[in-house]
């Protein structure tokens, strides 16, 4: 025989978690509202002077009756609309917080907002497992920057003659150039020189962890912000797809930081996807700058455009080299 009281207990306790019920359904009402907003059904219901008929409101808000009757119902269990029955004729209108807040035309409207969630905020939110994994998504960020380098990297390198220049600087080499791949081919090319690859503390402590780095005695990591911290002096900076995610203003500052920490003599080594003069091409390069465009503020630019940035910087005698793949190579002197 049961205690007594155990079933009570259970049922109260236990057997309905109202609170995960709702929080699993809470996006039902989120949309519900973007939707009633988006249709235009409180503008509709304002402009009218007496409450409206589920017909007059479908035919006004041009969608189906059936759906319609669903959305005003849904509204009203929203506390978001008001219902009124006359001889036996159910109507529709706006409560004093709908006709405030969610019409268009008032002052105090919050449709704009409603409709940037909607439209930005609730997709994004579609991301939100891979957000919070971000050392994940870092890792496989680094994975595809990586794979390009061993197809282009000698090409870049090479396009110039950088033997002069012993030491040299990566900037931001780990996180777009992946575990210095640049910077392996960059020593692999010039047995004199020595590369420090500067990026992020936390770029380079997620490369310790998750990329076999082989001890390679010329290669080496220094953790910074090349915005906010110092950079040490050296005969060249290499800035490998780190110009192509910033604005003009943003990349003069760089480049000017890089000018002033520059040896005399020596230089800045720009690699990017060059886009032709006239924009007419390579597709890649207009496809990247598109790719720009959605996950940084930058884009793809021509060789005149790079010139123009270095020379604003201070750079002199500034050469392009297209190497015929992905990716070419400009540089500038100090
Ligand atoms: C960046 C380079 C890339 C920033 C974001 C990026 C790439 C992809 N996303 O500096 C590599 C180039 N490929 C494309 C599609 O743009």
């Amino acid at each position: 025989m049961e205690p007594a009281g155990t079933t009570t207990t259970v049922t109260t306790a236990a057997a309905y978690p109202r609170k995960i019920l709702d929080y699993m359904e809470g996006f039902l009402v989120s949309k519900t509202l973007f939707t009633a907003c988006e249709l235009g059904v409180f503008d509709l219901l304002a402009s009218s002077q007496h409450p409206l008929s589920l017909e007059e409101v479908a035919l006004g808000i041009r969608a189906s009756q059936d759906g319609t009757e669903r959305l005003l119902a849904a509204c009203t269990g929203l506390d978001l609309l008001n219902t009124h029955t006359l001889e036996g004729q159910v109507t529709y209108s706006n409560t004093e917080q709908s006709s405030v807040y969610l019409t268009q035309s008032s002052p105090v409207s919050l449709t704009q907002s409603i409709h940037y969630s909607s439209k930005t905020i609730y997709l994004c939110w579609h991301y939100l497992t891979d957000a919070v994994r971000s050392e994940e998504e870092m890792v496989k960020f680094m994975q595809l920057m990586n794979s390009i380098w061993n197809i282009c990297g000698r090409d870049v390198v090479t396009a110039f003659n950088l033997s002069p220049f012993t030491t040299i600087y990566d900037l931001g080499g780990e996180e777009l150039c992946c575990s210095g791949a640049l910077a392996k081919q960059c020593v692999l090319a010039y047995p004199e020189c020595t590369v420090t690859i500067f990026d992020l503390p936390k770029v380079v402590k997620t490369s310790r962890e998750h990329f076999v780095t082989d001890d390679n005695q010329r290669v080496s990591f220094h953790e910074g912000d090349f915005f906010k911290d110092a950079l040490p002096d050296a005969d060249l900076y290499i800035l490998a797809r780190i110009l192509h995610d910033w604005t003009d203003a943003r990349s003069i500052e760089l480049l000017t930081k890089v000018y002033r920490a520059c040896r005399p003599g020596g230089g800045v080594l720009v690699v990017e996807a060059l886009l032709c003069e006239d924009g007419s091409g390579p597709l890649t390069a207009q496809l990247y700058s598109l790719n720009m465009l959605v996950q940084t503020e930058g884009k793809e630019r021509t060789a005149a455009e790079y010139t123009a940035l270095l020379t604003a910087a201070g750079f002199q005698n500034v050469q392009v080299e297209r190497t015929g793949k992905i990716y070419d190579a400009v540089l500038g002197r100090k």
